[in-house]
């Protein structure tokens, strides 16, 4: 059987690497000397794309490669795909959905209680000898707050219920009334900032969501307000942020997400009231195999002529005619 083209927009783990090599013609064009000259002489043939959310796949890089067919993208989030067009293309996007809901609901739950308890800042007043002198100040606390979810999908849902466990309410905010869910459901973010103490984030990115967490929702959620965001950056407006922690309008936000990734804003790092991570929320060697091996397994999947085990809503399986 002959193999069909790929084409590597980002480097992907070794294990999605190797795996593509057995099964296409991989192309990368992620350390092409001369991009323009690969896209020229392999984009006429290409039928795949593997990639990460690092770089753009837009219409004008689609455009590029008429017999696309399929883009396998790696992570849940595929706000970096204009899935849109792909789909009045023809072209279907997959992602890397559920096998990641555990892992960055764990992540979440261990921000917001560094976040709240102000762990790292313990471990640095420790290790910068200030025990011996006094002990470290007293904090907030996770015990007497109701937290706002903002976005009941799988994964808000998996934060959730870990939150019933620490004995936090949960309430949320989402276009949609969620199925299945008994938690109070706030139609506007707004009224839901003001009813409650800590705001997560967990909705997609993109247009749609962009600067949704605004300064009015921030000034909502008062100065005893935390902010956590295990989503994207994109769905908070970062300086209105960066002003809202300045002035104190809210108390502190702990972030694994950024609008500028990997560049984080100097007025946040300088702050020592905000826990920053650098985008770690599915990072553990067990959660990224289990999202590399669902990438490969759709494209594969589709070269056997299966059609993707997971295409994102916008494009099911199968595709239009283009
Ligand atoms: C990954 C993510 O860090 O799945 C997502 O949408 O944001 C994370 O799990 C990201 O995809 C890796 O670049």
């Amino acid at each position: 059987m002959t193999k069909s083209d790929l084409l590597l927009t980002s480097p992907m783990m070794p294990m999605i690497e190797q795996q593509f090599e057995q099964h296409f013609n991989v192309e990368r064009l992620y350390n092409a000397a001369d991009r323009e000259k690969l896209l020229a002489d392999f984009g006429p043939k290409v039928r795949a794309i593997g990639a990460t959310p690092g770089l753009k796949i837009d219409a004008a890089l689609m455009q590029k490669l008429p017999k696309l067919e399929i883009i396998g993208s790696f992570g849940v989030g595929y706000d970096a795909v204009d899935a849109k067009w792909a789909a009045e293309h023809g072209i279907v996007v997959t992602n890397t959905p559920d096998v990641l809901n555990e892992e960055v609901a764990d992540t979440a739950l261990g921000l917001l209680l560094a976040t709240v308890r102000q762990f790292p800042q313990a471990d640095r007043y420790l290790r910068d000898g200030k025990w011996t002198e006094k002990p470290f100040p007293l904090t907030a606390t996770l015990q007497d707050r109701t937290v706002g979810i903002l976005g009941m999908g799988r994964i808000g849902k998996a934060i959730a219920k870990r939150l019933e466990a620490f004995n936090a309410p949960v309430v949320y905010h989402s276009r949609n009334k969620a199925a299945g869910v008994n938690y109070k459901y706030y139609s506007d973010l707004k009224a839901m900032a003001k009813d409650v103490d800590v705001l997560v984030v967990i909705t997609p990115g993109g247009a749609a969501t962009k600067h949704l967490v605004n300064k009015e929702v921030l000034e909502a959620l008062g100065s005893n307000g935390i902010v956590i965001n295990v989503a994207r950056g994109s769905v908070i407006d970062e300086k209105a942020l960066i002003e809202a922690l300045r002035e104190k309008k809210i108390l502190s936000a702990g972030l694994d997400v950024f609008e500028d990734e990997p560049k984080v804003p100097q007025a946040l790092k300088d702050m020592d009231h905000v826990v920053l991570l650098p985008h770690v929320g599915s990072a553990s060697v067990h959660c990224r195999n289990l999202m590399g091996q669902l990438v490969v397994d759709n494209l594969v999947s589709w070269a056997n002529g299966k059609g993707p085990l997971t295409p994102v809503p916008e494009t099911p399986w199968p595709p239009k005619k283009k």
